[in-house]
């Protein structure tokens, strides 16, 4: 794509938990072998998680040529972030420590660092030192156009009297349940809303915004964006994906596709909420009586611990003994970080009963998988609404979040997992999906023409 004489010199700054170190990992692999780029990966020193420093070791024994520098973390006291959870009080442990980055950045090195891409969550707390450094800043959003479009415009609902109390209506997107927003963004005083509109706000200054998106999937989202109707100055917000699963992730993972291999052609449904969604006791017991009673094969990835796998307790203490039997007889059960790329390419899996992470949604829409769409937190009501408008999937939103308010019984579960592996119709529809996604990665698709223009852009500034 790029000679390496003109091949800007990029350093990427991830944030915590594997839903965005990993599309982090898969844009640095693309700049190297697909645009010649010289890279440069920050590496936060901790990480949350094992799953995490795994996935660095492995991605720079691939990657010799990427240089990696390590960011050592100020030592940092939670209590003063009012959080339990891991990922944020180290997200917020990042921010505070960004002061830190300009010498790590500033050594000496050829050809000279051009460009630093920033993860959304840690936007404003890092675009002050690419400014001082002099060097151009790109923003890495890795969650849908839909989300963005609601981090860019948040700043003017809050300060908008007229907003009905059941939709927020940004220009460009269909509009958006209230009942989809992250719950926590009604919560003004919490450090994370803070953040999100400080965010929203400082993307004006950044010199442009890569996405994890599909263009197709959100074209009118995206050209809202670009045409100044959501905000005005917004820097290009450019769609680079589905970034491609790669192979360096496949190393030390568990991986179920001999089972898969014995199972027939679209039979099987894929169950499994992310890297980092514990689901409550009593929920797990009616998923697994839900399991059962769709009559399918299915693979079931249980977590009832946010950070890494459980081992101490079975699940068979959750199930009970009759309950796990059944569920032995149907399928197979597994705790531990899976190949999640091996199984959606699988021809074996026809569904997803999945939370609707970003990465997960793009992974599904790349493989052709129909999803039944089950979102926990956060962003995956949000995204949920673009898998149900693109047609990729089914969602039952009176599931409501996975805040343990909702008990949604095993039988519904059962019916509803029956309804997306025989629908024809959702299965045609993915399957358009999986064509348009490979020519977004194509020569002359979007996704590749993202990258030229990024690239050629860092390379004029
Ligand atoms: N993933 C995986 N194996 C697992 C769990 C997750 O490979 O056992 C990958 C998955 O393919 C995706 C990422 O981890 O790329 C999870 O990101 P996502 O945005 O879907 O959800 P999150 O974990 O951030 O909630
Ligand atoms: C968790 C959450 C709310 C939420 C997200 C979460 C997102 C959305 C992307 O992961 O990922 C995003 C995060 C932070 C930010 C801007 C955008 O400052 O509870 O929205």
């Amino acid at each position: 794509m790029s000679d390496s004489s003109s091949a800007p010199h990029i350093a990427l700054l991830p944030s915590s938990g594997m839903g965005h170190l990993t599309p982090f990992l898969r844009l640095a692999a693309s700049l190297v072998s697909n645009c010649n780029c010289h890279v440069t990966l920050i590496t936060i020193q901790p990480t949350v998680s094992l799953s995490e420093s795994q996935l660095i070791s492995n991605f720079c024994s691939s990657f010799p040529q990427i240089t990696p520098k390590q960011f050592q973390l100020l030592p940092f006291d939670p209590s003063t972030a009012h959080s339990q959870d891991p990922f944020f009080l180290h997200m917020e442990s990042i921010r505070r420590s960004a002061h830190l980055l300009s010498p790590v950045l500033s050594s000496p090195a050829s050809p000279p660092l051009n460009t630093l891409i920033i993860d959304i969550t840690l936007t404003s707390a890092f675009l002050p030192v690419t400014s001082n450094l002099n060097i151009s800043s790109y923003i890495l959003f890795t969650s849908s156009a839909k989300m963005l479009s609601l981090c860019v415009y948040f700043t003017k609902i809050l300060e908008s009297s007229t907003e009905s109390n059941e939709y927020f209506e940004i220009p460009g997107t269909s509009p958006l349940p209230i009942s989809s927003v992250p719950p926590v963004l009604f919560d003004l005083s919490s450090l994370f809303t803070c953040h999100f509109i400080e965010n929203g706000s400082k993307l004006v200054e950044s010199n442009g915004i890569l996405i994890n998106t599909l263009e197709s999937l959100e074209s009118e989202t995206l050209a809202a964006l670009n045409d100044g109707k959501v905000v005005d100055g917004l820097p290009p917000v450019i769609s680079i994906g589905p970034l491609v699963p790669c192979e360096f992730e496949k190393s030390s993972v568990s991986s179920p596709l001999r089972w898969l291999d014995n199972e027939q052609r679209g039979s099987v449904v894929y169950v499994s909420f992310g890297s980092r969604t514990a689901m409550g006791r009593a929920q797990i017991r009616e998923l697994a009586v839900g399991l059962v009673e769709s009559e399918c094969r299915f693979l079931w990835v249980v977590k009832d611990k946010k950070v890494d796998r459980e081992e101490e307790e079975g699940l068979e203490i959750i199930l009970g003994n009759e309950l796990m039997q059944k569920v032995k007889e149907k399928g197979l059960v597994l705790k531990e970080w899976v190949d999640q790329e091996g199984i959606l390419s699988h021809s074996s899996v026809g569904g997803f009963v999945s939370h609707c992470g970003w990465n997960s949604v793009t992974e599904a829409a790349l493989y052709g998988v129909p999803i039944l769409a089950w979102p926990q937190h956060g962003d995956q009501r949000i995204n949920a609404g673009v898998v149900e408008e693109n047609e990729l999937g089914l969602w039952v939103k009176s599931w409501g979040w996975g805040d343990g308010q909702v008990l949604v019984k095993g039988e519904e579960i059962g019916k509803k997992i029956k309804e997306l592996m025989n629908d024809g119709r959702l299965k045609l529809k993915a399957a358009h999906v999986k064509d348009i996604a490979k020519k977004a990665i194509e020569v002359d698709g979007t996704s590749k023409n993202g990258f030229s223009k990024f690239i050629n852009s860092c390379n004029k500034l």
